[in-house]
């Protein structure tokens, strides 16, 4: 085993495959104890290969017992293969095939399979009393012998058998064409896929599901059936997921000119599952977090969510399966693209800017640790030894960054035509990054040979910006220097090509004509793309009147690390005079990490802590405006004034620093957060009080916005000692009809350091249980409330809590919400200088290491983050990763994860 962990796979090797399929026929006979699963595929060698003279087959194949093999009309005998732990090899087809190796021939497989066993969630699984697969990436080779590749492509007709009691339902890709009942009680479906595709995409689904149903008329006028498959106690909970659908659906026509192609799109809920959903083509498979939603049992937070994930398994229908990847290399080809889609459709469903702040502050505060940690890598990535490590935050968010510089490069018209290239030049064929980039210069005329490098390199370059002003020239220079820091196996960085996006803000704030030296403009632009390419380079804009304030990286138009030495004064005008509502919260949030980086040498130095008053102002004025329209034009954006006044969070003021202090960040954090609830309580609690409604609760975006600062003004008020604050929470704890409120108010009640508090959070958190214990999403999030608690005995707590009767290991859901919740969201007690958190996190990899590899590998992230802390934090976090490493027997995943952090 120790062998097959340390095999690298390389780009550099990619190999055309050697034979294809053209036709996979399966046929399931799903039972209590085991599946037989029978296959004829109908293969050939590559044509395409020129001089194909391959006559060795060797497929995939994992954790099976060979019952039969048989070629065209031969059964073979066990010394015409060879069998081993991950593959099957039949050598001298030429001899036993002849002409047939190129015309065509039949390979017949039947392997019995333990699904029952399977904990992996990889594969054909169980999941409570349903069958359900999960193929990406390479989960086929688990079910049957086969090319598991995502270049083989093929057509799927799929049967399955089974007890028609109980599993009534039996689902599969494609249209179900034929069905009928053996006498013994089961009863058969067999489903047929025309469109060809590669084995990750293939899904089976038994069990005994209801569905809500529900139609989609396409653009060219065609009927789609549309359901969505659960649990019958789950029946209402679906209808926000189906409105996300028919939204995403008309959405992709109207941006994207996509239709939808087969005739029914189906989607299931699972209770296990490893991720969030997965694309199977026709038959999306959805964890039930990410389906379920209504207003009693879930937060904003999670409605969005669902949105999001049913949006983004949508638009993988042309962005991943009709145009697929090529090698798993190639990943971002698909996920980069369609979560690019996906933060598109949702901006246009809700508030753009503050969609872009939310995504812009996940990405700076995991993606950029990501990319300054051992497992860095390019959105290309050249190597790895676990592909399913590699569904990073660098694949998915950094990938759509990428997608997204591509269209301020080439302006969205451009952009829409290089989609449209691309899809139809592409369309059924496995294709790479390059044959993406190349349909968007061909659309464009643009060359983007250099921006090439945000494929190929990996690690977050910076811009040191400085700005002069030259009244005598009227000149205003900006010199940008870029540079990249190293990452492992990159040392030296070769210039990216970025996209500045930027303004001149007057001494009004009025936008200022942009001419850059040696233009002759008629009309000049005052917001404009400036082509950052070289390591050094100056801009130098003209007929400028006054010294300016650049507003500079509008919308984050690339993920890039930005410093410009702005004054306090300077953050101050352009958190309110900028037109572009990203920068406006940016210079708001540079501002406080300002403030609090301050206060966090004075801490260090022992000396004592006076809050800038400028920032006690700034947020003085935000409140009174929001107070002020609350009361009449109601014209604010309410959810983008929430995030106005919420102070950068611990986790990326942690990113910010060389060195990570844990106690004095979360310290003086609360102490600027605690200042400002004394200095504006009356206009928070006013505002809490202008934000409540009678009204029925709606997940429309206006809504979620109120919700959103009415839980941010309670939030500081809570920081108050006047036990009325207590009480206005207890109340909104129970009175609240829909579970934002409820869970705001908890998570408050559970964390407030007022003695008072005690008896209450310990009434809330029984109530809550004995009222949602039946609702298992429900429980998660009274998992994480708890796990997330800042007071000491966190960690206690949370042990005490794997043992509590609704929390299961096998679950990922109960683990995340758990245990990842603990290690990766409190901060404070997960890296108490004991190192207990440390032991606690490794004691769970060790736990899950062969179960469910998947879940094991990305617990471990925080540990791999272990030169961000002093050397005593160090020392113990190495110590763990060394305990995992020196184990018997670790699974690939976890051992590239642990020994890449080693390193
Ligand atoms: N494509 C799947 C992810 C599969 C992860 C496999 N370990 C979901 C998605 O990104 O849409
Ligand atoms: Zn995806």
């Amino acid at each position: 085993m120790r062998d097959a962990q340390a095999t690298t796979i390389y780009l550099k090797d990619y190999q055309t495959p050697a034979f294809l399929i053209e036709l996979t026929e399966l046929h399931f006979e799903l039972a209590e104890t085991e599946t037989r699963v029978r296959s004829r595929l109908h293969m050939r060698r590559n044509p395409e290969l020129i001089g194909n003279q391959h006559d060795s087959l060797r497929l995939d194949g994992q954790d099976m017992q060979l019952l039969r093999l048989q070629l065209n009309d031969h059964i073979l005998g066990s010394d015409q293969y060879q069998l081993d732990e991950e593959s099957l090899t039949i050598r001298n087809l030429a001899g036993m095939l002849g002409d047939s190796l190129d015309s065509g021939f039949v390979l017949e497989c039947e392997t019995l399979i333990k699904p029952q066993e399977n904990t992996s969630l990889e594969g054909l699984y169980k999941s409570n009393t349903m069958f359900c697969t999960q193929c990406e990436a390479e989960g086929f080779r688990k079910i049957t012998y086969y090319l598991d590749r995502p270049d083989v492509m093929a057509k799927f007709v799929t049967t399955v058998v089974a007890d028609k009691k109980r599993y009534p339902v039996l689902l599969s890709n494609g249209n179900d064409i034929a069905r009928g009942d053996f006498e013994d009680g089961r009863h058969w479906v067999t489903w047929e896929d025309p469109f060809r595709k590669p084995c990750y995409l293939f899904a089976l689904v038994a069990g005994d599901l209801k569905f809500i149903e529900d139609h989609f008329s396409t653009m060219s006028g065609r009927d789609i059936t549309l359901r969505i498959f659960v649990e019958e106690k789950d029946l209402d909970k679906c209808d926000h997921a189906m409105l996300s659908l028919k939204n995403s659906m008309r959405w992709d026509e109207e941006v994207y000119g996509r239709e939808y192609d087969l005739d029914i799109f189906m989607i299931v809920a699972v209770d296990d599952f490893n991720m969030g959903a997965m694309e199977n083509k026709g038959l999306n498979i959805f964890n039930t977090s990410c389906v379920l939603a209504n207003p009693a049992t879930t937060t904003d937070l999670a409605f969005q969510r669902v949105e999001a994930v049913v949006a983004h398994e949508y638009f993988h229908n042309w962005s991943g399966n009709r145009v697929t990847c090529r090698d798993w290399f190639q990943l971002s080809l698909k996920e980069g693209f369609t979560v690019f889609r996906d933060a598109e459709f949702s901006a246009d469903m809700g508030s753009r800017t503050v969609k872009r702040i939310d995504d812009v502050s996940f990405l700076r505060t995991q993606q950029f640790a990501e990319d300054a940690g051992p497992m860095a890598h390019p959105v290309r990535p050249d190597s790895y030894m676990e592909i399913s490590n590699f569904y990073t935050l660098t694949i998915y968010e950094k990938g759509a960054e990428v997608v997204r510089m591509i269209r301020e490069l080439i302006g969205p018209e451009s952009f829409r035509k290089g989609s449209d290239i691309y899809f139809e030049r592409h369309d059924g064929q496995a294709v790479t990054t390059e044959d993406f980039v190349r349909a968007m210069e061909d659309a464009s005329g643009v060359d983007l040979t250099q921006f090439r490098r945000w494929y190929s390199q990996a690690g977050t370059p910076q811009l040191q910006v400085t700005g002069h002003y030259d009244s005598s020239t009227e000149t205003y220079e900006l010199l940008v220097r870029q540079s990249c820091p190293p990452t492992p196996d990159q040392a030296l960085k070769e210039p990216f090509h970025i996209p500045l996006r930027m303004g001149l803000l007057g001494p009004d704030g009025q936008a200022l004509p942009l001419i850059l030296q040696g233009e002759i403009v008629a009309q000049p632009m005052t917001e404009r793309v400036l082509d950052v390419v070289r390591p050094v380079q100056s801009f130098v804009f003209t007929h400028v009147k006054d010294k300016p304030v650049p507003s500079l990286l509008r919308g984050f138009s690339a993920p890039v690390k930005l410093a410009f030495d702005y004054t306090r004064d300077e953050l101050l005008f352009i958190m309110t005079r900028d037109s572009d509502g990203f920068n406006r919260w940016n210079a708001a949030q540079e501002l406080a990490v300002g403030v609090i980086q301050e206060l966090l040498a004075l801490h260090q130095q022992g000396k004592t802590l006076q809050v800038y008053p400028g920032l006690v102002t700034a947020i003085g004025e935000l409140l009174a405006a929001a107070v002020a329209d609350a009361r009449g034009a109601k014209q604010l954006d309410q959810a983008m004034l929430a995030q106005l006044v919420t102070l950068p969070s611990e986790a990326y003021l942690g990113e910010l620093s060389a060195e990570i202090d844990v106690d004095g960040i979360h310290l003086v954090r609360e102490f600027v957060a605690n200042t400002l609830a004394v200095a504006h309580a009356a206009g928070f609690a006013e505002l809490y009080g202008l934000c409540q409604t009678s009204t029925a609760y709606s997940a429309d975006a206006d809504s979620i916005a109120k919700r959103a600062l009415k839980n941010t003004c309670l939030a500081y008020m809570m920081r108050l000692p006047e036990p009325e604050h207590l009480q206005t929470c207890f109340e909104q704890y129970q009175a609240a009809a829909n579970m934002t409120d409820v869970d705001a108010a908890l998570k408050l009640l559970v964390n407030s350091r007022y003695p008072a508090a005690a008896h209450m959070r310990d009434q809330a958190l029984a109530d809550f249980y004995q009222n949602w214990k039946h609702e298992s999403l429900v429980v998660n999030q009274w998992f994480t409330v708890q796990a997330i608690a800042t007071r000491p005995g966190t960690l206690q707590q949370v042990k005490a809590l794997m043992n509590h009767e609704a929390f299961d290991m096998r679950n990922p859901n109960k683990v995340r919400s758990l245990i990842s919740a603990f290690c990766n969201s409190n901060p404070l007690n997960f890296h108490h200088l004991d190192g207990a958190g440390y032991e606690f996190l490794a004691d769970q990899v060790v736990a899950l290491n062969l179960a469910n590899p998947q879940i094991a590998s990305r617990l471990l992230t925080p540990l791999t983050r272990w030169r961000k802390y002093n050397a005593g934090r160090q020392a113990l976090m190495k110590t763990q990763l060394q305990r995992i490493a020196a184990l018997p027997e670790l699974s690939r995943d976890v051992f590239e994860v642990v020994s890449k952090s080693l390193k």
